[in-house]
């Protein structure tokens, strides 16, 4: 249950923010409200679902807590380029240079498209002065968004930045695939998913790992995890990252995920196997 205590916690200090940052302005430290206690878990849902209710998800904010995420440019020419871009302090204005590693990286940048078929998970590189960038090559054109995904050094709590991101070109945006308890991976691997979602209550998923029809128990441990669970809300792209909480190397990966609100969610697992990082992508709906 740790993982899904953090994200609640992570909620309640987006929630607190959400109100100093429109309400009493900024002079309250970002810190204090982050310290702001969790409300109770393991309760019954009624309870978890409240605060739940008010709670603003990470990356649907460009600036959040005193940071702001600085895409050098908003826009790509094309569908293989550079991201380059820098998370600065608001007060001052100028980069953060200084990082607590989350998962074995400073930061984790997402890129995934409006209509959730495409999905990417970079690790940029930072310069001395702050800069990040990155490599990047996306399948199609169409309008995209990027989530930073970090933690400041000396903040309690990560934060996730969100950027709208354009990639010129014609594109046809594709329908949200429908429910599917598998996912076909390619070089066949398939991933299948038990398990739901429910607003605003933790609940658990287990992510299954097969090859050719049989189970994988040799996951290979990828930033320190046997899988990485990134969950978009379809319609505004709201962002939660959630952990495995346990250490088995498969078949099955479990997360604790609590879904902010009622909706539709893609649900995008990185796994690592014969020296390969794959991404399976299902669709989850929290009702
Ligand atoms: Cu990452």
């Amino acid at each position: 249950m740790r993982t899904g205590l953090k994200i609640t916690a992570f909620a309640a200090a987006a929630a607190a923010t959400f109100g100093t940052a429109y309400g009493v302005g900024s002079g309250v430290s970002p810190v204090t409200a982050a310290r702001q206690p969790a409300p109770e878990h393991g309760g019954h849902a009624e309870q978890a679902a409240a605060p739940a209710a008010n709670a603003l998800p990470g990356g649907l904010q460009v600036s959040e807590r005193g940071y702001s995420l600085d895409l050098e440019k908003d826009r790509l020419p094309g569908t293989r380029g550079e991201l380059r871009f820098t998370i600065r302090k608001d007060a001052t204005g100028k980069p953060v240079t200084s990082y607590e590693k989350e998962n074995d990286k400073e930061l984790h940048l997402i890129v995934a498209s409006r209509d959730l078929s495409a999905y990417r998970h970079l690790h940029p590189v930072r310069a001395a002065d702050g800069t990040w960038s990155t490599p990047v090559s996306l399948p199609k054109a169409g309008d995209y968004r990027v989530f930073a995904d970090f933690r400041p050094h000396g903040e309690e709590e990560g934060l996730t930045l969100g950027a709208g991101l354009g990639v010129a070109g014609t594109y046809t945006p594709e329908p949200l695939p429908g429910h599917a308890a598998r996912a076909a991976v390619g070089d066949g691997y398939e991933v299948r998913i038990e398990g739901a979602l429910r607003p605003g209550a933790a609940r658990e998923l287990t992510l299954d790992v097969y090859k050719d029809g049989r189970p994988v128990t040799d996951l290979e441990p990828y930033l320190g995890a046997y899988g990485h669970l990134v969950a978009l809300r379809s319609g505004d792209l709201a962002y939660l990252h959630v952990h495995p909480h346990d250490g088995r190397p498969g078949p099955g990966v479990s997360f604790t995920a609590t879904a902010p609100s009622a909706g539709t969610y893609r649900l995008f697992l990185d796994f690592k196997h014969d020296g390969e990082v794959r991404t399976a992508a299902f669709t989850v709906h929290a009702a």
